[in-house]
This record gives C-alpha cells, sequence and structure tokens, in this order.
C-alpha cells in the first residue's frame, strides 16, 4: 500500500489538467505541498464537504474533468451526497483515501461503509475501484465518470504538507479566475 501522500502524487500525475477540490485537513495540505495552484480548491476546515462543491463546480463547468480528494473520515460524513453525484453525472473522478483514521486530529478510527465502492455505484456512480498500489491504479480505466477510486493507504510516515498560506478569499478568486467565473 502507499501513504496517502504518494497516492495523491499518483493522480496529480493522471490528471494534471483537472479541477481539484480536496477535503480538509492533512490531505489539503498534502495537495497544497505537492503542488499548488489555481485549479486546486481547497475546503479548509470543511469536512464533507469537498464532495458537494466538486459537484457544483463540475455542473457549472461541464467541459472539464473534477477531481475530488476525499478522506474515508470526510466521505462517511457526508454520504448523502453520493446519491446526487450518481443522478447527475458529472465528469468526477471521486478518489477516497482511506487510511482508516481521522489522522488529521489525532487518527481516532472511522466508522464507514463496510463495502465504499458497493456504495458509490448503488448510488448510481458509472465505475468504483478499490485500489491498493501504484500499478493497479495506472492501469484503471477512468474515462467513463462519476468513478469512484478507493485507494486504501497507509498511515503517513513523514509530516504532512504546510498548511495553506493563502486566505479563503484568495482560494476562492483565484479558483473562479481558472474557471472562468467573474468575481
Ligand atoms: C464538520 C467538521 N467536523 C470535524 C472537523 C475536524 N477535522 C478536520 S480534519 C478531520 C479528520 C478528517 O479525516 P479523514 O477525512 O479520514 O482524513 P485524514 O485526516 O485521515 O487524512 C477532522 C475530524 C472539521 N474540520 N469539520
Amino acid at each position: 500500500m502507499l501513504e496517502t501522500r504518494e497516492a495523491i502524487g499518483l493522480v496529480l500525475d493522471r490528471f494534471p489538467e483537472a479541477l481539484y477540490v480536496s477535503t480538509c485537513g492533512f490531505i489539503t495540505r498534502d495537495l497544497f505541498g505537492l503542488s499548488d495552484r489555481p485549479a486546486n480548491f481547497y475546503m479548509v476546515g470543511s469536512m464533507g464537504m469537498a464532495a458537494p462543491l466538486a459537484l457544483g463546480v463540475a455542473l457549472a463547468r461541464p467541459g472539464r474533468r473534477v477531481v475530488i480528494l476525499d478522506g474515508d473520515g470526510s466521505l462517511a460524513m457526508n454520504l448523502g451526497c453520493l446519491p446526487m453525484i450518481g443522478a447527475l453525472a458529472p465528469d468526477i473522478v471521486h478518489v477516497v483515501l482511506d487510511n482508516s483514521r481521522h489522522e488529521s486530529t489525532g487518527g481516532q478510527r472511522t466508522v464507514q461503509p463496510r463495502d465504499a465502492s458497493a456504495t458509490a455505484v448503488g448510488c448510481g456512480y458509472v465505475s468504483a475501484h478499490p485500489i491498493d498500489s501504484a500499478e493497479s491504479f495506472r492501469v484503471l480505466e477512468l474515462h467513463d465518470t462519476p468513478a469512484l477510486v478507493h485507494f486504501r493507504c497507509l498511515p503517513r510516515n513523514r509530516k504532512p504538507g504546510p498548511r495553506v498560506t493563502h486566505s479563503p478569499q484568495e482560494i476562492v478568486a483565484r479558483f473562479r479566475s481558472e474557471i472562468g467565473v467573474s468575481s
């Protein structure tokens, strides 16, 4: 299995042109540390809200793929969003980085769906894929969406990335500019 940050790196390599929406905590910090760009929306603070925000972005900008970087705790916090994504069928690749804990807040064990992939498909996702290696991710067919990538990850063995230095207003302004929405 990969460490969370390595998994995020693989996703970035695979979808360099996509818009990204990342859940709060270490996942956002790792994304910021690996590749800070206007196409990243860091959902600083609001656990469970990356997916609904990404849904709105994908519906507003249908020509551009949106990647959600979610945690397993964050996914579980807002499962009600999945049927909406399934029903509206946006071009979303929903990546769940599953370390089986709330690592950002001290490593408390998460309670989550017994089978996240089956849950996503049951909610209307076109496909869902349990992944536990770089190779299995690289060969994955991800043309049809919405798709869930359930990335089983090891807890981090190093410090998370740096805290996001942009203000929330700056994150919004540059993201809006990136997708062509005037402020
Ligand atoms: C609504 C809400 N509840 C709790 C928190 C505190 N919090 C921030 S990150 C986090 C853990 C997130 O866990 P997970 O999504 O599994 O990601 P990980 O930290 O393991 O990478 C928690 C509990 C929050 N920011 N918002």
